[in-house]
């Protein structure tokens, strides 16, 4: 169904008069295109080629923000655009509705998180509205509700079965303040990303995602990416961080024990002087003898509270405990002691290091600071001598030449690599081996508002997934919100007690719930059959839809939401596919990272009272303006600076446009009055036989058609859109169709093309003013479904003129040169003319004269 409009009983005098007045157009149209269901799409039929607009969803915190409107705006218009354009469009909207704020409100304000949640949701859905997003509200997600939530616990089983959902006892950051577990993304410098406050470490059974079987597809697939910027690639990318080396193995002295390094560096073994055990590596307790215990103990305690990132800092003053013990180096048979040390990290690699102070910056300082030897094996390969080379001051941590390195002396680092990794593997104490800095993803939230992980522990059967017919797991409401330290899920007297699936026997169900990145991994499939009540969705349907072909948000969301994403849609690919039914693995094939909104150079924000609210915006001077600005001036990757006199300034160029409209409307005759408002308008005017002003006009209108589509298409540039638009109108408004009727008889056609033309061109970027516009024009559907303009390439041609060149009036040369050149190059050209150039000889040009695409006259006088 399309929105009928109401029968325009158009008189020219009123159109003239009567002024832009945004807040009633709005409304009105908002009524319309929500009773029309114009943005409805039917993903079952249709032959178009699809078309999948997505925004990253919004975090329901109650109020529209800037950013929101930037991010939503972006989307809507390339969905508009795409629609007009002939493609069958997917622009859905939803809620990632779980997470901490709705919990923290409820104990402050003793409320639901349901309830608190609900409300910020019916709020902001009418502030988005407001904006005239094209969005199909029939497909909202809402990730807080069973009915989607049942599947996310659907998708955890899904990963369990394949074995890439497991549980461990794992330290994890720990915040004190939030008394909550945070991945390793959630901790920024050392401190939670929520509040600042410093993170710690502790233990604890933790729910996995094995992101790490993906790790080298992950990697890999980044390749493909060709649609996504080069920096997030590169996030990502570094995020992953794939190194080769190898792991070696170094027997424990009089010990049956050994213990596994990995290094990157196996050319610098025979420099090895000490060996380092992570404080928490499961050897320290089985090797430390008695007499070292305590002081180890104390180490061990004092690393448990310390961040990784001061553990790590290469400029920080390390610190270290020996356990005792020595270890074997199996390539020199020397003896080295073991130490433990806070620098070495237990969830990296095996936990242990072979130290090497010569060539690796952080083993030389801790040497340094408990005075172990320093023995150089790398010289720098520019050194004559290399045997004689020293480290002293500093590490070389360079590859190079080999020395003092036994049998591998005198080979270059990459060759003796191979060398060492082979002789490792023929004596039985080593191997290649690919690492990855990406660690599992740790999904358990010992919080309330997320998604229960749906598993018992049966004392029969032990952990069992819940089975199907069990989902959803509801979250239960009788909770104690401020039961901190575990889940307050597990103060509900309702829902702990459960029977087994499989054996019946009596069961508890877990209490931890999930990290909401999980819901924000998979919602854009859920869009695209989000009515199922069978299935989260069916193969075929995300086969037709997936990958989303533009996706636009925030670049804080570069590494992990993608990252995730990936990951769910690799898994999901890989279980679901068929040979009929092939799921993409890769979920977004476009991305536009949009860059912030800043007032007056600064971030808006509460502390700094500098926020902008939307609908203030919207009430004065409506929301076609607000979307307008938020394109105007900078491209969408960059920030964009929020000026107040720059809104007041889009709002009078909207007023210009709805006059320009109207003055031109009242000036076309009926017939063709009645036709320009209809979907696919395309007159009959052959360009080569126009003259004038209208050929002009005619040129101007496709050469704004050919620019803003590229415009669009090709890089979403909107900042150039809107500046074309500008141009176009203001080229429209000069432009006196009565006067030009007379000069040439296709001027009425040409004028309702371009009127036409522009009220389809400005509708993407400001969809209220257009449809209103249309309306006046006497389009009965919308201008939205209307046909996208395509440009004449005969018009695009650029026009030659005719110069002519005159000395003191008198014309003396001429020649050609493309229409609307500038005056400075016509001057340039006019002086290198031939012909002129004995009038020049022994005169001085007094002034020069320059009419664009007329003449160029030299006023000339002897030296
Ligand atoms: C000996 C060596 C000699 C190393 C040398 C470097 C230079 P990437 O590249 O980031 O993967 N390492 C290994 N496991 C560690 C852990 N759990 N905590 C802290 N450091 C660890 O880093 C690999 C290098 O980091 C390894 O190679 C190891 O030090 C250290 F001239 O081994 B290397
Ligand atoms: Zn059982």
């Amino acid at each position: 169904m399309t929105p009928q409009h109401q029968d325009s009983t158009r008189k020219k005098s009123v159109l003239q008069l009567d002024n832009y007045q945004p807040q009633p157009i709005e409304k009105k149209w908002l009524t319309v295109w929500q009773e029309n269901n114009i943005y409805q799409t039917n993903t079952e039929t249709n032959d178009k080629p699809k078309y999948y607009a997505l925004s990253m969803f919004p975090y329901p915190s109650g109020k529209l923000h800037m950013g929101h409107v930037r991010n939503y705006t972006l989307t809507d218009v390339i969905a508009r655009f795409k629609r007009m354009q002939g493609f069958h469009v997917l622009h859905p909207m939803g809620w990632d509705s779980f997470g901490l704020p709705a919990e923290n409100a409820a104990i402050q304000n003793n409320i639901q998180p349901a309830a608190w949640t609900d409300s910020n949701i019916a709020h902001m859905k009418k502030q988005l509205a407001q904006l005239g997003l094209s969005v199909d509200w029939d497909r909202e997600v809402t990730t807080c509700k069973p009915d989607y939530y049942q599947w996310t616990q659907w998708i955890f089983i899904a990963l369990y079965k394949k074995g890439l959902a497991y549980k461990k006892e794992a330290p994890v950051n720990w915040c004190k303040n939030c008394e909550t577990v945070l991945a390793n993304e959630q901790v920024i410098d050392g401190k939670c990303w929520r509040d600042d406050s410093l993170v710690v470490k502790k233990n604890l059974s933790q729910w996995f995602f094995k992101i790490t079987e993906y790790a080298q597809e992950l990697l890999d697939g980044l390749d493909h990416l060709h649609g996504w910027p080069d920096r997030v690639l590169l996030m990502q990318k570094n995020w992953i961080n794939r190194s080769i080396g190898a792991e070696l193995s170094f027997p424990v002295d009089g010990h049956n024990a050994r213990i596994e390094v990995f290094t990157t560096r196996p050319d610098t073994v025979f420099g090895v002087t000490y060996m380092v055990l992570a404080p928490e590596h499961p050897l320290v307790k089985q090797l430390v003898p008695a007499e070292n215990q305590v002081e180890v103990e104390q180490y061990v305690q004092s690393a448990s509270l310390k961040t990784e990132m001061d553990r790590l800092a290469a400029d920080k003053q390390k610190s270290g405990v020996p356990l005792g013990v020595f270890a074997v180096n199996p390539f020199t048979h020397q003896k080295i002691p073991i130490w433990i040390a806070d620098y070495v990290l237990v969830d990296y690699g095996t936990g242990a290091v072979m130290a090497v102070p010569a060539h690796d910056e952080r083993d030389f300082v801790f040497a340094k600071t408990y005075d172990l030897p320093v023995q150089t094996v790398i010289a720098p390969d520019t050194e004559n001598n290399p045997d004689s080379f020293r480290v002293e001051n500093q590490a070389y941590t360079d590859a190079g030449i080999l020395c003092h390195s036994g049998q591998f002396t005198g080979m270059t680092s990459t060759d003796a690599k191979q060398a060492i990794i082979a002789f490792a593997v023929a004596e039985g104490f080593g191997h290649k081996k690919i690492q990855y800095r990406l660690k599992d993803w740790l999904i358990s939230r010992q919080r309330y508002w997320g998604t229960p992980i749906p598993v018992v522990y049966c004392e029969k059967c032990g952990t069992v997934p819940v089975s199907e017919s069990g989902l959803p797991v509801v979250l239960p409401t009788d909770v104690d919100f401020s039961l901190k330290g575990q889940s307050p899920v597990s103060s509900s007297k309702t829902f702990l007690n459960t029977a087994c699936p499989t054996c019946k026997s009596p069961a508890v169900r877990e209490t931890d719930t999930m990290d909401t990145f999980v819901d924000s991994a998979w919602y854009y499939l859920r869009y695209i059959d989000a009515q199922n009540t069978q299935a989260a969705f069916t193969p075929e349907q995300v086969a037709r839809w997936m990958p989303v072909d533009q996706y636009v948000g925030g670049i804080e969301h570069a590494i992990l939401h993608l990252l995730y994403s990936r990951f769910i849609m690799y898994a999901l690919s890989d279980s679901l596919s068929t040979e009929k039914t092939k799921l993409p693995k890769e979920p977004f094939k476009n991305l536009l990272t949009q860059g912030m909104v800043l007032k007056d150079g600064h971030k808006m924000s509460k502390s700094k009272g500098n926020i902008v609210d939307p609908t203030a915006i919207f009430n004065e001077f409506g929301a076609d303006t607000a979307r307008f600005f938020i394109l105007s001036d900078s491209p969408p990757k960059a920030d964009f600076d929020w000026k107040e006199s720059a809104v007041e300034g889009c709002y009078k160029f909207l007023c210009k446009v709805w006059r320009c409209i109207g003055d031109q409307l009242a000036v076309l005759d009926d017939p063709l009055q009645s036709q320009l408002a209809t979907a696919a308008f395309t007159p009959e005017i052959s360009y080569s036989s126009l003259t004038g002003n209208t050929r002009l006009l005619y040129q101007t209108t496709h050469q704004t058609i050919a620019g803003i589509t590229t415009d669009i298409a090709a890089e979403y540039q909107f900042n150039t859109v809107i500046s074309k638009l500008r141009q176009f109108i203001t080229h429209l408004s000069k432009f006196n169709g009565a006067a030009e009727a007379e000069k040439d008889p296709q001027c009425q056609v040409v004028l309702a093309y371009a009127v036409s033309s522009a009220i389809k061109l400005i509708a993407p970027v400001t969809p209220f003013i257009a449809e209103a516009l249309w309306e006046k024009a006497g389009g009965k559907t919308s201008v939205h479904l209307a046909q996208w303009p395509v440009a004449d390439p005969e018009a695009l041609q650029q026009d030659t003129v005719n110069i002519v060149v005159q000395i003191n009036g008198k014309v003396r040369d001429q020649f050609s040169v493309e229409s609307g050149a500038e005056k400075a190059a016509l001057a340039s050209k006019a002086q290198s003319c031939q012909k002129i150039q004995p009038y020049l000889a022994g005169m001085v040009v007094v002034r020069t004269i320059v009419v664009p695409e007329k003449l160029v006259n030299f006023v000339v006088k002897p030296e």
